[in-house]
């Protein structure tokens, strides 16, 4: 691999509202989700920063996390329409993660779904755009919404110091929120959605920041307030996100996929009598099962430095049965991880696998269920 190579910067790339003070607090990369800036480190390594996660609070800077709004009379069909998880008894205040599948059941996004009214609802998305999808089953079945990108920028609060820092500012009321729940708060004068959810094992709070020239205040008041609970710039852990079997759409699955492969089968109401895109084939899948899952694998030898390319998971050492998509070493564990699409054949906890490192050599390893156990 070639060092120092650097993505040109352009308008395209979108700048958030925080991404000034990452910058000044050291930010060292980025990647881009949604045509989005997202941080990818600090000063400290990704070790150093999953132990000050699981002990500490962080702020992540998670704009990236675009928000698909669909309001208007039919909103809730629209939404319907799109994910086999059923949204019937969906309650305003309530987050839902969702699988959205295309025609053949393949994965297009796993966003978390926000109902902030009757006639109206937040697709928080991952790396894909759902808003021309969602625009164009809009168009082609005639339905009466409106469906745009607002002006919200999500913000992070993460880790186990994070409820207290957070009610040190907007008060008592931000204990009473459940997980995957939200409430509004005032903040300066305006109504912010604030949900207890995040990208993380750790506890913590989404704030889904509307009006972007109030990011820089924002982000200031909880720095301040956060000296006092160490808290430190962040950003979503590999480790942490390994550990706890969170997916990264575009890393660990893709439209090749289906629900099913992604362990996703408790989001998907294949038997409701709601209708949705994919329903069909999602169904024919189920009869006839799934030839490849989603598994945990612990592997052995020096520390898996993170690389952007999969590595290749053997038995026998030449029969490959699926790759390692995100991998990495838990300083917890002692032991590598990593998370791997793994052929029905060989897909039960206890099988005996090689993987193949960036440095060609072979680590034995075996299948693990997730999440990774304590
Ligand atoms: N927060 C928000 N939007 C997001 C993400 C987020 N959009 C992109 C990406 N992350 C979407 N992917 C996920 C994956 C997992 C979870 C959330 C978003 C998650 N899952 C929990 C779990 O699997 O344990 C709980 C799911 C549940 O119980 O419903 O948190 O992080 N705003």
């Amino acid at each position: 691999m070639k060092k120092n190579i650097k993505l040109n910067m352009s308008r395209r790339i979108r700048r958030t509202p925080y991404t000034n003070k990452v910058e000044q607090c050291g930010v060292s990369d980025f990647t881009v989700v949604n045509h989005m800036l997202l941080p990818k480190g600090y000063k400290n390594s990704i070790e150093e920063d999953y132990w000050h996660l699981r002990s500490h609070v962080q702020i992540w800077d998670v704009s990236c996390q675009r928000q698909v709004q669909v309001s208007g009379p039919d909103a809730f069909k629209l939404v319907q329409k799109i994910t086999p998880r059923s949204i019937k008894d969906m309650k305003i205040g309530k987050c839902f993660y969702i699988p959205i599948i295309d025609e053949n059941a393949g994965m297009i996004n796993d966003p978390v779904l926000l109902k902030l009214d009757e006639d109206m609802f937040w697709i928080s998305i991952a790396d894909s755009d759902i808003l021309l999808w969602a625009k164009g089953i809009a168009l082609g079945s005639n339905f009466n919404v409106k469906i745009i990108e607002p002006d919200v920028y999500p913000l992070a609060i993460q880790g186990p110091k994070a409820e207290s820092l957070m009610t040190s500012i907007f008060g008592e009321e931000i204990k009473k929120i459940r997980f995957f729940n939200f409430k509004i708060f005032n903040f300066l004068g305006t109504k912010q959605i604030i949900a207890r959810s995040g990208y993380s094992k750790q506890d913590g709070f989404e704030i889904y920041l509307k009006g972007f020239e109030m990011g820089e205040k924002l982000w200031d008041v909880i720095f301040n307030a956060g000296k006092e609970y160490n808290i430190s710039p962040g950003c979503p852990n590999l480790i942490d996100r390994v550990e706890a079997g969170l997916l990264s759409y575009g890393n660990d699955f893709t439209k090749e996929n289906n629900p099913f492969e992604c362990n996703l089968e408790k989001y998907c109401n294949g038997n409701s009598i709601h209708d949705f895109i994919g329903k069909d084939a999602l169904r024919k899948i189920h009869s006839e099962g799934i030839k490849q899952k989603i598994k945990g694998i612990i592997f052995d030898g020096d520390p898996c430095k993170p690389t952007g390319k999969a590595l290749p998971v053997f038995v026998n050492k030449n029969v490959k049965i699926g790759q390692v998509t995100s991998g990495v070493y838990s300083p917890r564990l002692k032991k590598n991880v990593g998370l791997s699409m793994i052929l029905k054949d060989y897909w039960d906890e206890g099988q005996k696998l090689q993987v193949e490192t960036s440095d060609g050599n072979m680590r034995n390893g075996i299948v693990t269920s997730l999440p990774f156990s304590e």
